[in-house]
């Protein structure tokens, strides 16, 4: 059989190169502003190297944003430059380095159904169009911490879970959220990589969902969600890893068994299903006590639930025989 790859990397390999592909990407940028007379042409390229958004096609949902932000969701950092949080991306259907701006084109995002099954109610499936209707939209500013140690700090679009957990009324014996990414190899090449188990999972307990902290990021920075970001509505929950935050959801499933994750499927050692931020558990490769904000020089104290323990410890506080920190 041929097997392409060892088994120990990903995730881990990029926290040991940490923001080559960015640089250069940076690089390039300052290099096409640079020159001082540019030729019509050249000038339309580089402002599309500046800002990826602009070589996106237009969104049919785009007039809904910028969307009035809700205070109550504070930051204790800058927010991050948008041109660094859209360029820097973990979207493994596109390819395992940061650079999938370009690749992530061939995400088509509409028509988006969107999937409401398992222990409901009633299953349904809804257009994205006609859920963002249906869902009460507001500009939240949250942190990310990344498993691999970087972070940024930036405005989500969207709703909050809840929201769309009580419009699909589970039953009463629902005890997980599942979450799924669309799996479709023709816009997403990644996908043909049979090692990986996708689509692209993640689950959450119900209380988790209904915590007024999960949220259904639909944009970024008072536009939709670019595609790299994980455009149309992805995942937002700021006290875990990174990886929880599943991008491009198709389908929201409601169960009584624990979901098993694409990280875990891949690495349930080094990857679990809480995935809580906690600076004093180590990942078994590397340390987690600080972290490296997009942009900055310097590294930071990582914080406990990345800094929403006062929000969320309740959450877990008849739960410690669990392995809350992987
Ligand atoms: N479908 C899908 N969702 C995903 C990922 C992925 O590879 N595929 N990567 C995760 C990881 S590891 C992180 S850190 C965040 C990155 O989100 P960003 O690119 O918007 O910063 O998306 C998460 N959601
Ligand atoms: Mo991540």
């Amino acid at each position: 059989m041929l097997i392409k790859r060892k088994r120990s990397w990903e995730l881990p390999e990029s926290a040991a190169t940490p923001e080559s592909a960015y640089l250069n990407r940076r690089q390039l940028m300052k290099g096409a502003a640079g020159g001082t007379i540019l030729a019509a042409s050249s000038l339309a390229a580089s402002s599309l190297i500046a800002n990826p958004l602009l070589a996106q096609e237009a969104d049919p949902s785009a007039k809904l944003y910028p969307l009035k932000r809700n205070d109550a969701y504070k930051l204790d950092r800058p927010v991050t430059q948008e041109r660094l949080a859209t360029t820097y991306n973990n979207f493994y259907e596109y390819g395992t380095d940061k650079s999938i701006v370009s690749d992530a084109r061939k995400l088509q995002i509409r028509p988006w159904m969107v999937k409401i099954d398992g222990m409901v109610e009633k299953e349904m499936e809804i257009g994205i169009d006609d859920l963002l209707v249906r869902m009460p939209l507001e500009e939240r500013l949250y942190r990310h911490r990344c498993v691999e140690t970087w972070s940024m700090a930036v405005p989500w679009s969207g709703f909050a879970l809840k929201s769309l957990v009580e419009m699909a009324k589970p039953q009463s014996g629902a005890k997980y959220l599942q979450m799924q990414t669309f799996k479709d190899a023709r816009m997403a090449p990644g996908q043909r990589d049979f090692l990986y188990p996708w689509p692209y999972t993640e689950g959450l307990t119900m209380a988790e969902a209904n915590h007024d902290l999960a949220f259904i990021a639909t944009g970024i920075y008072g536009k939709p969600m670019p595609k790299q970001n994980g455009a149309p509505l992805r995942l937002a929950v700021p006290w875990k890893y990174g990886f929880k935050s599943v991008k491009s959801i198709v389908r929201f499933t409601f169960t009584d068994k624990r979901p098993k994750s694409f990280w875990e499927g891949l690495q349930a050692s080094e990857y679990g299903f809480w995935a809580n931020v906690n600076p004093q558990v180590a990942h078994p490769r590397w340390s987690q006590a600080t972290e490296k904000p997009l942009g900055s020089d310097e590294r930071v104290p990582t914080l406990l639930y990345n800094g929403y323990a006062e929000q969320v410890a309740d959450l877990y506080k008849d739960l410690k025989g669990e392995r809350l920190f992987m």
